[in-house]
């Protein structure tokens, strides 16, 4: 059951897609003194799942978050908001219910911070809706929101392929080896990103004639290979007379204004840019169809990046910035005087104050942006979305974006931000997977390996041992850090294997994704979604159930030879160092050390289940997901879903085939 509350006079996000009537009685746990509070108490051993893209565990109790999507590439245990809002929490114990914040700004969740007995979320004004869903368990309550929230995205079929990226690859040169070395080192894949060096002076919907003399015949050859490239494209527009994307903002009025009604500026990569309101539904219509300029060239996938929107600076607050500071350094400077310098140069860069500077026209009423802040990248990866519906409707285009909130699922998928070449970082997106999936986040994954920092060939090996069960797939870092493109490691055969490995995996993957899809449940469950009475299960947090077969228990410690790992039932165990040399072994509900070492792949096949695995798949293109094998428990069988890969709608051509 689902019940309404509205407090004052809430901004329509559009999360919620279904008509559901405001509910008569008073919301219980709800005071307010100008900001909208809500309190509730926890029990000793009542557990927070949810906020989808945020720090910390599974189970969220004991920390304060904040919903305020944020660029934070330095994120740890301390920080409090990440790119994403997902402002959906399921409290699990004494009293089991699910509860959307359903408000398009600033919003904290105090989830035992404070008081460990005590949840209060505290929205930064007073208007907001509130959906409390109560059902069987946990994952009814999940499927209800769900269902209002509307249906997941689904990305082409060459999506779940492996894809390499690098911020930094500078030319068509730098794009042509790296196929090439893929291929000579025999590890597949299905696609090459492109970052904003491809760009004429970063400029969106652009492409540099002088490193990139003709992306369309790049873009070919690449496809004769079964390699798509996917470009990123930036929120910013550079202003820059006589380029056609911010002549055309600037004359329509389709850029986000300042108080005194002018364009508003803000630095970032192109240096000074204009923010498209991507609020006004015209806007969205114009940025979208500016990606036929790429699909053109046969491009059928992009990344949505700095849609926060991310802004290093902007001109006030750096005229002002300098200002003091050569007040600072015109005597001596103190120590004092020496944090002050240093904090007023790091706190240029996403300054929230900067994000009251700047306003949305709604149907010709401005609205401050830091009131409906985080809906700006749900709504850059809709302009894209329902542009290329129209443009290319007769198949999928992969989308994913950095910022998101509840809603942007329907669209795209979303990556998981920048992270760094840290152990603990595995660990991170791991966590976030099932609270993902919760907000209707599907087609997500970290950037395998690390983004920021230096990866180590240990490193790499476990991530992508952890990375290749989930569905978006790709090696991302960034320019500057060592490389870390698979074929440089030392070790290059076990890389490949764990990639082909993956590939094998895809029957299974893509058909519990759209199962996950069309019947609105989670890709991947925390343990105790699935085995409510076991307090054990209920403790683990960092093994994930993964469609309703498997459950996967990766390495993430450095130097580790294997790790504990709690079966909550009997269970098959997989040793894996390639798809074609494994064995099996049957293990009992309960606690076992579980050796792997650095080239083997271990995951578990749950109690007289059985998975597809197709032991030929060398891309998405030649994968024969018709008849697959089994691998699991004799005897079994498995339902799988399939499609086409491309149909805009998968029903329009799934086919659900029973594998004994
Ligand atoms: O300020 O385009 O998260 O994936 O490589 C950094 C360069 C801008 C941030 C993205 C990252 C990308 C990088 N971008």
């Amino acid at each position: 059951m689902i019940k309404k509350y509205i407090y004052g006079n809430p901004f329509p996000t559009e999360a919620v897609v279904k008509e559901i009537k405001v509910s008569e009685d008073k919301m219980p746990f709800f005071e307010t003194d100008g900001r909208g509070r809500f309190t509730f108490n926890l029990a000793e051993h009542d557990i927070v799942y949810g906020l989808g893209e945020q720090i910390r565990g599974i189970n969220k109790r004991g920390w304060q978050y904040v919903s305020w999507n944020y660029d934070n590439p330095n994120h740890h245990e301390d920080t409090r908001s990440l790119y994403g809002a997902h402002n959906f929490i399921i409290v699990s114990g004494k009293e089991t219910f699910g509860a959307f914040f359903d408000c398009a700004g600033k919003i904290e969740f105090d989830i035992g911070y404070t008081q460990r007995s005590e949840m209060k979320i505290t929205a930064a004004g007073n208007d907001l809706s509130v959906y409390i869903i109560t059902g069987e368990n946990e994952k009814d309550i999940v499927k209800q929101f769900r269902n209002i929230i509307g249906r997941s995205y689904v990305p082409p079929l060459w999506a779940f392929g492996y894809g390499q990226s690098r911020w930094g690859y500078r030319n068509e040169d730098d794009i042509r080896e790296v196929a090439k070395q893929y291929k000579a080192a025999g590890i597949p894949i299905d696609s090459i990103y492109l970052d904003i060096d491809y760009m004429e002076r970063y400029k969106d919907f652009t492409v540099d004639s002088e490193r990139f003399p003709d992306l369309k015949k790049l873009a070919d050859d690449m496809k004769t290979q079964g390699i798509h490239l996917v470009p990123i494209i930036d929120a910013g527009v550079k202003i820059e007379e006589g380029y056609d994307v911010y002549e055309e903002g600037v004359q329509h009025n389709y850029f986000c204004k300042n108080a005194e009604g002018e364009d508003f500026v803000g630095a970032v990569w192109p240096g000074r840019v204009h923010f498209p309101d991507f609020l006004q539904p015209e806007a969205r219509k114009w940025f979208g169809r500016k990606y036929s300029v790429l699909t053109d060239m046969g491009i059928e996938g992009f990344w949505n990046d700095m849609n926060e929107p991310a802004i290093f600076y902007t001109e006030d607050r750096l005229a002002d910035t300098c200002a003091e500071i050569e007040k600072l350094t015109s005597g001596n400077m103190g120590i004092n005087e020496y944090f002050t310098f240093t904090g007023m140069v790091a706190g240029l860069n996403g300054n929230t104050g900067d994000y009251d500077k700047f306003y949305h026209n709604i149907n010709g009423k401005m609205v401050k942006h830091s009131d409906v802040h985080n809906l700006y990248g749900m709504n850059m990866t809709r302009s894209a979305f329902e542009a290329l519906q129209e443009i290319c409707p007769e198949k999928r285009t992969l989308f994913f974006s950095r910022s998101s909130y509840i809603g942007a699922h329907r669209y795209g998928g979303i990556w998981q931000g920048d992270n760094k070449s840290w152990w603990s970082h595995i660990l991170q997106s791991m966590q976030q997977l099932p609270a993902l999936n919760m907000a209707g986040f599907l087609f997500t994954g970290s950037d395998t390996g690390g983004f920021g920092c230096d990866v180590t060939e240990d490193l790499m090996l476990r991530w992508l041992q952890y990375s290749l069960f989930t569905p978006l797939f790709r090696n991302h870092s960034a320019d500057g850090t060592r490389r870390q493109e698979l074929y440089r490691f030392d070790n290059v055969s076990a890389a490949a294997e764990m990639i082909k490995i993956r590939y094998s995996l895809i029957p299974y993957l893509y058909s519990e994704y759209l199962k996950a899809v069309l019947n609105d449940e989670m890709m991947f469950k925390p343990l105790a979604f699935d085995f409510s009475d076991d307090d054990m299960a209920k403790q683990v947090e960092d093994q994930l159930l993964l469609g309703n077969e498997l459950m996967i228990a990766p390495v993430y410690k450095q130097n580790a030879r294997g790790r504990y790992v709690y079966l909550p039932e009997e269970m098959m165990m997989v040793r894996m160092k390639s798809r074609n040399d494994f064995q099996t072994q049957i293990l009992e509900k309960g606690h076992h050390y579980i050796n792997s070492e650095l080239d083997e792949l271990v995951f578990f096949i749950r109690n007289k289940k059985a998975i597809p695995f197709d032991r030929t798949a060398e891309s998405t293109e030649n994968t024969d997901i018709s008849q697959p094998e089994l691998l699991g428990y004799p005897d079994s069988s498995y339902v799988m879903y399939s499609d086409n890969g491309i149909s805009p709608k998968p029903e329009d051509s799934l086919k659900v085939t029973a594998l004994h």
